[in-house]
């Protein structure tokens, strides 16, 4: 096969779009250290030497799901031993605790539950709100909101404007896996398909909501579905502009249906981060998420194309249901070191980018970060 890499160099270099071709020779046959190396160009001229952490809580109000997605470790039927569902109590508690430790962000996830209805949900976000106004509501996928316009037989606009009004602040980039029919199908046939994921996006764009995207990979996927996912997201970009940030997950196969499939190596995870970098050239921010990829890969990836390692998040359970090692949270005092280690400088954002200025556990937002560096 042709040697496409002096190209791809000087395509990176001039800050030109990678074809599907040129992206599919890099995930197959390009180097690992080559394709480190062309990353870095571009996380540098996006970001510098930034690297950006938050300080964050998750709550995910309940693991009972109708669904039984192939690589999901954290469901449980309605009447499962580990089944459980938070109320108001609890939410206020999680909310107390986010606020004692000074998070500016919670992140709320959850399963579909087979007997709760639209405002249950919704309260979910009213409770947040009214117990800290002041802190940023990340919450819920398009699989969540899909089933919401299910239950109400509204439109996605209308189930996204309730949700704003009740406080929601942006979206995660969870549910996306991968959008190949022919992979998701296999991995996850039931729930929201990939015509409704990009569909809250676009809506949720165009509603003024700042959102983010993931890819599931190391399972049952090739090379090619990859490429057609970034592709699919980077199109998506073009239209609307409001994805934030990129998350490649990496699949921890241990109590799911796919236990038989290996996880992904650190090589690939880097290798990951590094194609996502190069492929998504209208996304500022690639994410390596510390908790799935362990500190020493995420420390890794700081120079394979990442620019942020989420947050402190505290209380994770999707990734530990199925095997993560790592801690359920870190301090504050760890991430810089991590960061700093990897030569690279800390920096607090809080979800929309903006610099944290912080005094203990009191904060104040200020201005946009990567407005200082273009
Ligand atoms: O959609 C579920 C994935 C996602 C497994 O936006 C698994 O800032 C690997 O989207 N192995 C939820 N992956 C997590 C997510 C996320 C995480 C951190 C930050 C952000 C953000 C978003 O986790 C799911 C699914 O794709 N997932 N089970 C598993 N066994
Ligand atoms: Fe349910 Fe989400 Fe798990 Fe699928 S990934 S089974 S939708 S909780």
């Amino acid at each position: 096969m042709t040697d496409l890499l002096p190209i791809i160099e000087q395509k990176v270099q001039a800050g030109e779009r990678l074809s599907f071709e040129e992206g599919l020779f890099l995930d197959e046959q390009a180097d690992l250290h080559d394709l480190g190396r062309l990353a870095n160009i571009v996380r540098e001229q996006k970001n510098g030497n930034f690297a950006y952490y938050n300080t964050n809580i998750h709550l995910n109000p309940t693991n009972v799901c109708v669904y039984r997605c192939d690589f999901c470790a954290f469901r449980a039927d309605l009447k499962a031993e580990k089944a459980y569902t938070f109320d108001e109590a609890m939410i206020r508690e999680r909310v107390e605790e986010a606020r004692q430790q000074g998070a500016t962000e919670i992140h709320v996830v959850g399963g579909l539950h087979h007997l709760k209805k639209f405002d249950w949900y919704l309260d979910v976000i009213r409770v947040i709100h009214e117990t800290w106004p002041e802190i940023h509501i990340k919450a819920w996928t398009p699989v969540e909101i899909g089933w919401f316009a299910h239950l109400t037989k509204q439109s996605i606009e209308w189930v996204l404007q309730e949700m704003i009004d009740a406080g929601l602040g942006s979206m995660p980039g969870g549910g996306a896996e991968i959008f190949d029919p022919e992979v998701r199908e296999k991995i996850c046939e039931h729930k929201a398909d990939t015509k409704v994921w990009f569909d809250v996006h676009d809506a949720a764009h165009r509603l003024g909501l700042k959102t983010n995207a993931t890819m599931l990979y190391g399972h049952l996927e090739e090379a090619r579905h990859r490429i057609d996912h970034l592709i699919r997201l980077r199109e998506q970009q073009d239209k609307t502009g409001g994805f934030q940030t990129f998350i490649p997950l990496a699949f921890h196969p241990e109590n799911t249906n796919l236990s038989h499939i290996p996880k992904p190596t650190g090589v690939m995870d880097l290798r990951m981060i590094a194609l996502s970098r190069l492929m998504l050239d209208n996304f500022d921010h690639i994410k390596a998420y510390w908790i799935m990829l362990g500190e020493q890969i995420a420390q890794m990836a700081l120079s394979y194309g990442a620019d942020d390692i989420d947050g402190t998040v505290v209380h994770e359970i999707i990734y530990h249901d199925a095997g993560a090692k790592t801690p359920q949270g870190q301090t504050v005092e760890h991430l810089h070191r991590l960061i700093r280690e990897a030569g690279r400088e800390p920096v607090e954002r809080d979800t929309l980018y903006r610099q944290v200025i912080r005094d203990g556990a009191r904060w104040q937002i200020g201005e946009p970060i990567l407005a200082g560096i273009s």
